[in-house]
């Protein structure tokens, strides 16, 4: 049997094997609200050695597109709880993604209909969702304002409460969402942080919102139930950095302390080329994993973007500790069971990725039971 169907301790989580379910967004949250629905969705794909819910907004102002779940109320709260209670009976593990869009955003989503906030005051050539009189359309982001530096305790507290109200909401942990150019990559990344301030200019200053939001949520809940999502050459959003090599190894080497249950990498392009080139050379994951290694981070390793069962096989086998799966979960709740078997897999409907009811949602059927 390969590695992949075998159980792993991750951090404070027992998983029934090294298969993640990716975060996807759905947009199927009416007024930020969680559903039954979703709890059905879920709970259908339990068999994950862990789901990674969509991304999840932390508060109102980390809200970028129609229909996204949030956070940051008890009505949210208690709409996640079911969907924890649903994972949990039919014997799965459940991390809720947190998520700050940042720029990534339109003032129609913000509360007062502001303007978004950003490192900078510079528009992400990028689109967001909305949904207006029930029709759902991609439309270009607004221009953001620059967070003033004394703002940014508040984002950091609002990360904190929000890693508290997945705890309270029957999460098994967290997922940071420091990926896909959204708020904490864009601090992060050279093109999009042009701050003069302590969190703009070098690499340190760059790093440390996601570094002082790291250490809030690890405090709250402790480092074994947070994991981290990053990307490092991804060009989602309108992301970019010239030397993204050094930038992500200081990353790393900052959070081997912390003693997170694990670091997630898109891996290349977010949903396209693995090998995606930004900056003057290949990035290089090998060495990415040996400097957070080498400064004694114990962190599950996982990988994500593209992979069928072999290329996982083989990253397991190169030193990866689990694997997630997205556009394959979609179509394939029994997406475990599946790839065990050599069975065939079915293909989304990209139609029905972004919004809509249970149509190309609940709706993909599980294998036949007595094949
Ligand atoms: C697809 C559509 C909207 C949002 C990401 C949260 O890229 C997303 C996202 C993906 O991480």
């Amino acid at each position: 049997m390969s590695s992949l169907f075998e159980p792993v301790q991750v951090g404070a989580l027992h998983l029934a094997n090294r298969i993640v379910m990716a975060p996807l967004t759905r947009n199927r949250a009416p007024g930020a609200l969680p559903t039954a629905l979703m709890a059905t969705y879920y709970s259908q794909r339990a068999t994950a050695g862990l789901i990674v819910t969509e991304a999840t907004a932390i508060s109102h102002q980390g809200q970028g597109y129609a229909n996204v779940p949030g956070i940051w109320s008890a009505a949210q709260i208690a709409g996640w709880k079911k969907v924890t209670d649903a994972v949990h009976a039919s014997g799965g593990k459940i991390v809720v993604q947190l998520w700050h869009v940042g720029r990534v955003s339109h003032n129609d989503l913000q509360p007062g209909g502001q303007a978004p906030v950003a490192p900078s005051a510079i528009t992400a050539k990028t689109k967001t969702y909305l949904i207006t009189d029930g029709v759902g359309a991609f439309v270009p982001t607004s221009a953001p304002r620059a967070l003033g530096i004394a703002e940014l305790p508040g984002i950091v507290q609002d990360y904190r409460r929000a890693a508290r109200n997945a705890i309270d909401a029957g999460f098994d942990g967290v997922e940071v969402h420091g990926a896909n150019g959204y708020l904490l990559d864009q601090f992060l990344r050279s093109g999009s942080n042009h701050r003069t301030d302590a969190y703009g200019g070098s690499i340190e200053n760059r790093a440390r919102l996601l570094l002082q939001v790291m250490h809030a949520i690890t405090a709250e809940i402790g480092g074994p139930r947070t994991g981290l999502r990053l990307s490092p050459v991804t060009p989602a959003n309108d992301a970019s950095d010239a030397q993204p090599q050094p930038l992500f190894e200081y990353v790393v080497q900052q959070l081997a302390p912390l003693k997170l249950a694990y670091l997630h990498f898109i891996e290349g392009q977010t949903g396209g080329a693995r090998d995606y080139l930004q900056g003057d050379k290949p990035f290089d994951y090998t060495a990415l994993r040996a400097a957070y290694r080498n400064a004694g981070g114990t962190g599950a390793w996982m990988v994500n973007n593209g992979y069928d069962k072999s290329l996982a096989e083989q990253s397991l086998a190169g030193g990866a500790d689990l694997v997630a799966f997205g556009k394959l979960f979609i179509a394939n709740p029994d997406l475990v069971r599946r790839l065990r078997q050599g069975a065939p897999l079915s293909e989304p409907d990209r139609h029905t990725f972004y919004g809509g009811d249970a149509t190309g949602y609940t709706d993909y059927p599980a294998l036949a039971s007595n094949r």
